[in-house]
């Protein structure tokens, strides 16, 4: 009996526990559901768009999502959906003229319909998301320099014709000080039938995009702002995507996946197909680079079309809670014209609790230029130095650690001694913001970096290298690797001249090494995941070694041509100076 009654009892106290945990449960889960559907308002909010929907996230359903455009008309002309058009040989003259004074092919761009079509180029998925139907009022700001004014009136009309009206609060192009003539009124009245949709408003000397940008910001009144270069289509259904994650949550930042458009034929192209996601990373020079999403974030999601987290972005087209960029100090205002503001913006947030996602349902065009058709003008005059490297210094004084600066200053040995300004503002910000070190990122969003550029090794050696023989010195030729390297009068620059060797052997130049079949001496992309090399100098001898094949970087006095030859000490050819100089 007693046995009996002790099993009914456990039995009985079992029973309880399993009903005490499903009560404890349900409580749980309707005080979470509560929490959830709940608008959380943070305090000093008076205005809706603070609010986060945690439990609204967009689901995949099986008919076609809303907002999707069910039937198309297919139109002909040049260009239209998105097929290169090659202009016949009559109009070369036409076509150079332009290419040289834009860096692209306005020649053809203006013989393309405003409105032509494009491809389709999302995952099939996408048809099939359903978002919010109360999404934020959203400010598109296109900010311009000279540019092309066929393709900036079609980015704008592709974001009319493609864009949710509901969300569309307005498009906002700030003109940065342009002097095209036909930028001017015939750019005022061609807005005119947009009947004040689209605002223009315009600087009155030149800014650079950085603060241009920032100026956008100040002057737009949606909720969300989304900035797209002056060379952009957007393409279907391409903005809720973008404003869900941030409805969920203001402080993420949604970066659109950015597929091509030619410059010379205006061709669209998918960026990548099969539905391979990649994510914004750097090299330590701070170059910007993609790469595959790793496994520990693909792991996360179910669908390929799913947003993801990405630790920066490319810079030009992205899409962010208005009031929450400005809190964060929109751009850092010493940074000049262009460059380095994207990874500004990516570890401000990262680092001051927000974050940034990469949305492959969003889809949007940008030409690609075939130069840089702009000078920075009186912005860059009595600088030392290069802009862009002074920018970068500003962003990792600000939000690098000790340890990381290191491996900056270890890629780019001059930029220590470039002056970046007053960042005591920046650094203030940071306190404020009560953002997180720079270590944390690297650990938990970052991490991915170490992979393909592990932390570089001290560098031995950098300076211009100057052969004994010519007095010449080693120069990239500005040409962008892979390419043979050569050498030129010695100028004290830096830049094509700036040579470094670390301690694991590697020798190269900017983010790029040298490299040799043993014949040739050529600048390469480095290989991925390593840093070291097969280079040593012989300082006694003034040798530049190739370890492997045991032979010394040598000068051919006929044909100028670098290569490597057996090591003979009275051999000028082969001796090599390094000589730093610090610009000032
Ligand atoms: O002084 C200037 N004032 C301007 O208003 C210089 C430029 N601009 C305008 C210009 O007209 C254009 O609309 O600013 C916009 C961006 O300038 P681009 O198109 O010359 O820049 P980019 O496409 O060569 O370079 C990329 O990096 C920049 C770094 O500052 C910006 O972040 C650009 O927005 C960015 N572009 C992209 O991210 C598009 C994706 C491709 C890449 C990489
Ligand atoms: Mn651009």
């Amino acid at each position: 009996i007693t046995n009996l009654r002790r099993g009914r009892l456990v039995r009985m106290g079992a029973a309880c526990t399993v009903l005490l945990l499903l009560i404890y449960a349900l409580h749980k889960w309707s005080s979470e559901n509560i929490e959830n559907t709940d608008v959380v308002l943070l305090a000093d909010s008076e205005t809706s768009y603070y609010k986060s929907h945690k439990d609204v996230y967009p689901v995949l359903k099986t008919e076609l999502g809303n907002f999707e455009p069910r039937d198309k008309k297919i139109i002909k002309g040049p260009g239209e959906e998105g097929k290169p058009y090659h202009m016949s040989q009559k109009h070369a003259n036409d076509v150079a003229e332009t290419e040289s004074k834009y860096g692209m092919n306005i020649a053809a761009s203006n013989d393309i319909a405003m409105n032509r079509s494009i491809p389709d180029t999302r995952l099939d998925e996408c048809k099939y998301w359903h978002y919010p139907e109360d999404l934020a009022k959203t400010s598109v700001i296109i900010v311009f320099h000279n540019e092309g004014f066929s393709v900036l009136m079609r980015t704008v009309h592709s974001v009319i014709n493609r864009t949710p009206p509901q969300f569309l609060h307005e498009v906002v192009l700030v003109d940065d000080f342009s002097d095209k003539d036909d930028l001017k009124e015939n750019l005022d009245n061609y807005i005119k039938r947009w009947n004040g949709k689209v605002r223009l408003v315009r600087n009155v000397q030149r800014e650079g995009l950085i603060r241009t940008r920032s100026r956008g910001a100040q002057e737009a009144t949606g909720d969300v702002i989304v900035f797209l270069d002056a060379h952009c289509e957007v393409n279907v259904n391409w903005l809720p995507p973008l404003l869900a994650p941030i409805y969920r949550d203001y402080r993420t930042m949604t970066v659109p996946v950015i597929d091509g458009i030619d410059y010379n034929t205006f061709e669209y192209r998918p960026v990548y197909q099969h539905g391979t996601n990649y994510r914004g990373i750097f090299e330590w020079g701070m170059l910007y680079k993609e790469n595959e999403v790793p496994d520990r974030e693909a792991h996360l999601h179910k669908h390929k079309s799913e947003p993801y987290k990405s630790p920066t972005h490319a810079g030009g087209l992205f899409a962010i809670n208005r009031r929450y960029f400005l809190e964060i100090g929109a751009y850092d205002p010493g940074l000049l014209v262009w460059g380095g503001e994207n990874f500004e913006l990516s570890f401000k947030i990262w680092q001051c609790g927000g974050s940034i996602e990469w949305v492959p349902c969003s889809r949007v065009g940008h030409v690609y230029r075939a130069f840089m058709p702009y000078t920075f003008g009186n912005l860059a005059k009595n600088r030392k130095g290069s802009l862009i490297t002074i920018n970068y210094k500003r962003v990792i004084e600000t939000w690098f650690d000790e340890e990381h600066k290191e491996y900056f200053y270890t890629r780019e040995p001059m930029a220590r001694f470039l002056d970046m300004g007053d960042i005591s503002e920046q650094v203030a910000l940071k306190e404020r913001l009560k953002c997180k070190s720079f270590g944390w990122f690297m650990e938990n969003v970052a991490y991915d970096v170490y992979d393909k550029f592990p932390k570089l090794p001290k560098n031995v050696h950098w300076g211009m290298v100057k052969n004994k023989a010519t007095g010449a010195c080693l120069d990239t030729m500005g040409k962008a690797a892979p390419a043979y390297i050569g050498t030129s009068s010695c100028h004290g620059m830096g830049n094509s001249q700036l040579f470094r060797l670390n301690e694991a052997g590697q020798l190269g130049v900017g983010e790029r090494c040298v490299e040799t079949d043993g014949d040739n001496v050529k600048q390469a992309i480095c290989r991925l995941g390593t840093v070291d090399g097969p280079w040593s100098y012989n300082e006694e001898r003034h040798q530049l070694v190739h370890r492997l094949h045991g032979h010394c970087l040598t000068l051919q006095p006929h044909s100028g041509q670098l290569g490597l030859a057996p090591c003979d000490p009275n051999n000028t050819y082969q001796q090599w100076t390094v000589k730093q100089k610090t610009p000032n």
